[in-house]
């Protein structure tokens, strides 16, 4: 037992050697009815996935890759919060772990010294006005040496073992991670204490008061990211003058 003591976070676990996607499996077992909190853990993935049937990266031992069934009563356009939560709580977790400073950059990457070092995939299931359930998929490069990152990631991709110079224990960091998102959850819960999540957020955000390219698709255009709304959108200010709002979805961003 991990003895986690979270009120609903990882009071069920399932753990597997090698996996396709813990995302999938999660999804799976939510649609058979699995109880909120449930945990996917995985020692391997061999099909990652990121946004849009990105694939990623999941050797053997090296990392976290695990998914959390939640099911929030919310709306479906509530459900883009789940992931800023998650973030927040991982990097919070990542930085009592191993004291690394961990920034985010919105919606759903974390960053240390400016490389990627987890991501996070939140997918839905819902009606047009009630949420059925929702996974969050965490993936965390924790003990990956240099070789483990493919050549055309060594330059946005790192891992906690590179940027420390030695392994963690990756069930003590994936206690903190259960506990992290057990706690930020509740407040969610409890709708009256988001407000202070997000200035937290805000606060860990690597993208607010700087330049950024936004893309979808094919499209892509410049502006200054001024803000986060408390719905977790961004706002950014185009070369008009105009306040764009910017809900997470398929949507990339870049410094410049
Ligand atoms: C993400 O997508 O960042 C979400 C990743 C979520 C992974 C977890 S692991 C557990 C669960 N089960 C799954 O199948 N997935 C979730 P996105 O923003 O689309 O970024 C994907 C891009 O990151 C790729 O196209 C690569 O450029 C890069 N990448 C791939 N593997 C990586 C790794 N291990 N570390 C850092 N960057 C990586």
């Amino acid at each position: 037992s991990l003895g986690l003591d979270t009120s609903i976070i990882g009071r069920e676990i399932v753990h597997f050697l090698s996996i396709g996607s813990t995302n999938d499996k999660a999804k799976e077992l939510a649609n058979n009815g699995c109880r909120e909190g449930l945990i996917v853990v995985a020692e391997e993935q061999t099909g990652g996935r990121g946004r849009l049937g990105r694939q990623w990266v999941s050797p053997q031992y090296r990392g976290i890759w695990m998914s959390v069934v939640l099911r929030p009563d919310i709306q479906p356009m509530e459900a883009q919060k789940l992931t800023l939560l998650s973030a927040l709580a991982v990097s919070n977790a990542i930085e009592e772990c191993t004291g690394l400073k961990v920034d985010i950059k919105w919606p759903n990457d974390l960053v240390v010294s400016g490389k990627k070092i987890c991501g996070i995939l939140t997918e839905m299931s819902a009606e047009v006005d009630k949420v059925n359930h929702v996974v969050i998929g965490i993936g965390i490069n924790a003990n990956m040496s240099a070789e483990d990152i493919p050549d055309e990631l060594k330059d946005k991709a790192t891992s906690l073992a590179i940027e420390l110079g030695y392994n963690v224990d990756r069930k003590n960091l994936f206690r903190y991670i259960s506990r992290n998102i057990d706690e930020l959850y509740t407040c969610f819960i409890n709708a009256n204490q988001w407000h202070d999540l997000m200035v937290e957020y805000r606060e860990k955000c690597i993208n607010v008061g700087r330049r950024a390219v936004i893309s979808k698709g094919d499209v892509s255009w410049e502006g200054m990211v001024t803000d986060i709304d408390d719905d977790g959108a961004l706002i950014v200010l185009d070369g008009h003058g105009e306040k764009k709002r910017i809900i997470s979805g398929d949507v990339s961003i870049r410094g410049v």
